[in-house]
């Protein structure tokens, strides 16, 4: 038996540091309609509002700070044999220290040009003019993974998922495909699978630790 932690995150580990959930009752899908900023046919249709999202979504990313969930499981990955993969789009676990995060979502702070196909660091607004820095057009999108994309990094996901000896899920909602699938798979192939969350998503782990990403999350890795 390997001694490999998989770990998978989502946005409920940045909540505390001011980064809106998704499906909460205060999230972000109750004040925006998910159709129409986070599909590509919501960007075909209207990218000024999807800039306009993901601009103030960066701009809040690139204000806040890692938050004790973040550091202690930078502290775990420096004792342990870790794999963290997250779906958050934010750069606060590589803030807190972790390396080699697997982000499967893509990432607040990369642009993707349509035009030449290059992918970039990218930390400033976005507009339908913003001029690619590699071949002059205007056709810079935010390196996100939207509804009916593939995301990414999915073999090295599922390589890693096989080494596991165990899988936790972060502060995550479980409703996301196919990062939700990832529970079942790592049960099917005999890995055990912990739920630290605020509340219980649903009994499909072998065990659970609820509360505040902030207080569980160190608790569970001291
Ligand atoms: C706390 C806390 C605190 C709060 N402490 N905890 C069946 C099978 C396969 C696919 C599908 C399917 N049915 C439909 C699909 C398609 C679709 C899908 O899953 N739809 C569902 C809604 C049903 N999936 C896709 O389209 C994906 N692509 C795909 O499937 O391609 C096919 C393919 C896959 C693989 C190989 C080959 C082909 C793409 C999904 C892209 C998701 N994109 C988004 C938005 C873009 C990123 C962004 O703008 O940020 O990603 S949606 C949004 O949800 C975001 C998140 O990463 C993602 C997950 O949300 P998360 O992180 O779980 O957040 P919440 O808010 O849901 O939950 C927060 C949790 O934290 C809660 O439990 C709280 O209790 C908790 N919490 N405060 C601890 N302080």
């Amino acid at each position: 038996m390997s001694n490999w932690i998989v770990i998978l995150t989502g946005a409920g580990v940045s909540a505390e540091s001011g980064l809106g959930t998704f499906r909460d009752k205060d999230g972000m899908w109750t004040k925006y309609d998910l159709s129409e900023v986070a599909t590509p046919e919501g960007y075909a249709r209207n990218p000024g509002l999807v800039h306009d999202f993901y601009n103030a979504r960066r701009r809040n990313c690139l204000d806040a700070s890692p938050n004790p969930a973040h550091a202690a499981l930078a502290t775990l990955a420096a004792q342990r044999s870790v794999t963290l993969i997250t779906q958050n789009v934010d750069d606060l676990h590589e803030r807190a220290g972790s390396r080699d995060v697997i982000h499967m979502h893509g990432e607040l702070t990369r642009a993707w040009c349509l035009a030449c196909d290059q992918r970039m660091d990218w930390r400033d607004d976005l507009t339908t003019e913003t001029p690619c820095p590699k071949c002059a057009t205007p056709a810079l999108r935010p390196d996100i993974v939207w509804f009916g994309e593939i995301p990414y990094h999915m073999e090295e996901i599922d390589m890693a998922l096989r080494q596991a000896s165990l899988f936790v899920a972060i502060g995550t909602s479980g409703e996301v495909y196919p990062a939700a699938g990832f529970v079942a798979e790592a049960r099917a192939m005999g890995i055990p699978a912990l739920e630290l969350n605020m509340e219980p998503t649903g009994g499909r782990f072998d065990d659970g630790r609820y509360g505040p990403a902030s207080r569980i999350v160190p608790d569970w890795v001291n």
